[in-house]
């Protein structure tokens, strides 16, 4: 028989407890042994606005939003609390483990502000239907932005017994998405929910993200073999979702491996994309530094590399239309942020670098939560 201890041990794995959090929890025990505070380690589960199911190697916990103003919790964070006695379901923040991944975007509303959306993600399934709602400028966004989270994408295209003939998307999608894994699936026929499978392994964390209605529940319930989560149709006159799923849950598959649901997202507004970016529009920064004048508006000038990259067929329309939006998105993202910086601390300020002076604005944003 396996003892007390292992099978708590073997709980959190399951979880996604690794190595590095082990070596990290070690760490934090030493140093906090002269403490009176009995530390417990766990994982948010589930997200219900102010208050979090953490799972911990003695069970479920409640955990409120932490009253720290810099501290915003998200489903997949590792977080360290205290109860006041074992037994207790309810539990208080103490810290924030290290984030493996961290899958962002700008908050709704008014009010310039980051919002996590999931943490310690390892692949993000990036879930458009083939009916009505595939769109390859909205895969653009949901890709940078999971670039940037640091996870690894996953491309899954739902309801393939809705759609004759879906190789054009596929097509279409391999073009934007070079080297990331493709899948159409159905989860009325089964069609490619085996070859969906291998991607969920013991302690690897896979993220649902699409629009309402796309599937993405019922992709769960597929998975899990039976109906734990709500799903429902869509309408009927414009195909859309009725935004069913309303929390962020993440659940334990019966053979291994955490999938994490979402409620479908309206719109996907990035955040700081810096690395994201780069990352998909590499062959554009590229050109970028091969133009003639440094100031190249890349219209007219001579000599100029984008321009000659769109007339040889190199550089495709509509990749170039994509950058300018979004570079455009990021750039008015930047200057509110300044705005921000400035009316929060009119003091001169004295970063050395661009990179540093981003960061310590996003950091400031960051400290409203
Ligand atoms: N024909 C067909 N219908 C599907 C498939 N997958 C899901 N659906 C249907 O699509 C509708 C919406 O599915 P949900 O799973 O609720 O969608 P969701 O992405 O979770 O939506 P939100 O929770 O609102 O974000 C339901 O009526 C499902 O039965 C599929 O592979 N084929
Ligand atoms: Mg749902
Ligand atoms: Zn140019």
């Amino acid at each position: 028989m396996k003892k007390q201890n292992d099978i708590e041990i073997m709980t959190l794995n399951a979880y996604g407890w690794n190595m590095q959090l082990e070596s990290r929890w070690t760490e934090i025990l030493n140093k906090s042994q002269n403490s009176q505070k009995k530390l417990h380690r766990g994982r948010i589960l589930l997200d219900y606005g102010q208050r979090f199911k953490v799972i911990t190697e003695h069970g479920e916990k409640w955990l409120g939003r932490p009253t720290q103003s810099d501290v915003q919790l998200a489903v997949g964070d590792w977080v360290l609390m205290t109860a006041d006695d074992y037994q207790e379901d309810e539990a208080h923040f103490e810290s924030l483990m290290n984030r493996k991944t961290k899958f962002s975007r700008m908050a709704a509303g008014v009010e310039v502000k980051e919002q996590i959306v999931a943490t310690n993600v390892d692949i993000v399934f990036l879930v458009q239907s083939l009916n009505k709602d595939f769109n390859p400028r909205r895969l653009e966004r949901y890709l940078i932005a999971t670039w940037e989270s640091g996870a690894t994408p996953v491309v899954v295209l739902t309801k393939s017994d809705l759609c004759d003939d879906f190789a054009e998307n596929i097509q279409k999608v391999n073009e934007i998405a070079v080297g990331v894994d493709v899948h159409a699936i159905s989860a009325l026929t089964g069609e490619g929910i085996a070859a969906i499978r291998p991607y969920f392994k013991a302690g690897v964390t896979v993220a649902l993200l699409g629009s309402s209605g796309v599937g993405k529940s019922t992709l769960v319930n597929t998975l899990m073999g039976s109906e734990i989560l709500e799903t429902q149709d869509i309408r009927e006159y414009d195909s859309k979702g009725r935004h069913t799923t309303t929390h962020r849950e993440l659940v334990l598959l019966p053979e291994g491996g955490l999938i994490l649901d979402t409620p479908g997202m309206r719109s996907l507004a990035l955040w700081d994309a810096e690395e994201g970016m780069s990352h998909f529009f590499g062959d554009i920064e590229q050109l970028l530094m091969s133009c003639r004048f440094s100031n190249c508006g890349h219209r007219h000038e001579p000599g100029c590399a984008i321009q000659e990259a769109l007339k040889s067929g190199q550089l495709k329309q509509a990749h170039w239309e994509s950058w300018k939006k979004l570079q455009n998105e990021q750039k008015h993202l930047d200057q509110k942020l300044k705005q921000k910086t400035r009316a929060m601390d009119k003091a001169q300020s004295h970063y050395h670098t661009k990179k540093e002076h981003k960061n310590t604005i996003i950091k400031r944003a960051r400290e409203d939560y």
